[in-house]
């Protein structure tokens, strides 16, 4: 079995085996009974579609609706910065190239032929945002093979240091040099180390909850790297090149970027501070609450957490001027799922109430709040808690 599957997955299995798989919990997020009803949310920005946009290049989630781990095909979003391109899996090849034993060029049925994995994987657009209620998230089960395994098969040059994953899309770019801009057509394009790349985690994606990928979603081929921000995840890969220079594209080095101010008093003006630019990469703790209902008298708190894989310490959740509250985390949750949370709340008193999360990790890193992010000037990574606001009738 490979490592990637998820052990309770396979222990689901084999209990279903035997009749037994009502001994593991199902995660507390049922399926809506007729008794219960969904507390709605009043801070919603107006207008608020979420789904599809009117071009229809892009989706969003309305984590309203999320009721377990895994988002439906048809919900999961999508974004993306060109085109679309719509690729016939049929005469699908994947270029391999530069500083390896041997160029190569697969083949689905190549690639399938190798040992497939499946993974449970959580993402989000680092420009994922309050804004947008959070809606350029989800978490679907890919099916593909290790990146590393692919590397290994081919055989990586000792020289190579970069491996530069290039989409199918391309469009004119604005290249700025020292005041001259030269606008040039460019595929879109992410780059990461070979340490990165030979970790057993990253995967070449054909299948998403178990059907192939449709065009929107990078098909037939994209890459997934786990714990990382949606753009590292590039779709309808043509080339893969190993390099020994670093690679200073666009979507790698100037428009996935941010900019903070770290140190001094935590004032602009400040002579003291620091102005760091880091690239955009794994992503950052973030918790949100995605949806609440009302079951009988009792009210219930859903969510969810993103981030880079690191265990998850607590969750906790705070009622208007409560204390901290700790939330239960679903046992079903894997290590690079989003991470299922459950509040279950006593007393809720009709009228207006806020409720806002936050997450902590094993490591002590806790999700800031929008005041702690003030000093980052660029709008992506912001994993800011989101206080929302209900009525309860
Ligand atoms: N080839 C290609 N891959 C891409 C992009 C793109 O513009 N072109 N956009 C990236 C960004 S910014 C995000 S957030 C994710 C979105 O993945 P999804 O469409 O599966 O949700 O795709 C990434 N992969
Ligand atoms: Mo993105």
């Amino acid at each position: 079995m490979p490592e990637t599957m998820t052990r309770r997955d396979s222990l689901r299995g084999a209990l279903a085996a035997l009749g037994a798989v009502a001994l593991i919990p199902e995660w507390a997020l049922p399926a809506l009974a007729d008794a219960d009803t969904d507390v709605p949310f009043t801070d919603l920005p107006k207008p608020f579609n979420p789904g599809l946009n009117t071009a229809g290049t892009t989706r969003t989630l309305d984590i309203r609706k999320i009721d377990g781990m895994i988002t439906p095909a048809d919900q999961f979003f999508f974004i993306q910065h060109k085109n679309q391109p719509k690729i016939d899996p049929a005469g699908y090849k994947l270029k391999i190239s530069g500083l390896v034993k041997q160029q190569a060029e697969l083949s689905l049925a190549d690639l399938k032929a190798m040992h497939p994995v499946e993974l449970i994987n959580g993402y989000e657009c680092s420009g994922n945002s309050p804004r947008g209620v959070q809606g350029l998230s989800s978490c679907g089960r890919f099916t593909g093979v290790p990146l590393s395994a692919v590397l290994k098969k081919i055989g990586v040059d000792a020289a190579a240091r970069e491996v530069v994953l290039f989409g199918t899309d391309k469009s004119k770019e604005d290249v700025v040099f020292r005041g001259t801009t030269y606008a040039v057509d460019q595929q879109f394009a992410r780059s990461i180390t070979i340490e990165n790349a030979l970790r057993p985690e990253p995967i070449l994606a054909w299948n998403l909850n178990g059907e192939p990928l449709v065009y929107q979603q990078g098909g037939p081929l994209r890459l997934i790297m786990p714990g990382w921000y949606g753009v590292a995840n590039v779709k309808w890969l043509a080339e893969i090149h190993l390099q020994e220079e670093r690679f200073l594209g666009n979507y790698q080095a100037r428009w996935y970027r941010s900019l903070a101010g770290v140190g001094g008093s935590g004032r602009d003006t400040d002579t003291d501070t620091q102005w760091v630019e880091n690239e955009i990469s794994k992503m950052h703790l973030k918790s949100v609450i995605a949806r609440v209902r009302k079951t009988g008298k009792a009210h219930q708190v859903f969510g969810f957490v993103l981030n880079d894989g690191t265990p998850v310490k607590s969750v906790e959740v705070k009622v208007d001027d409560g204390p901290w509250q700790p939330a239960k985390l679903d046992p079903k949750n894997t290590r690079f799922s989003w991470k299922l949370f459950t509040y279950d709340w006593k007393g809720a008193t009709p009228g207006e109430h806020t409720l806002v999360s936050r997450v902590t990790d094993a490591s002590g890193k806790a999700q800031p709040t929008l005041d702690d992010l003030k000093m980052k000037k660029t709008f992506l990574q912001d994993n800011s808690q989101f206080p929302r606001k209900v009525m309860i009738a």
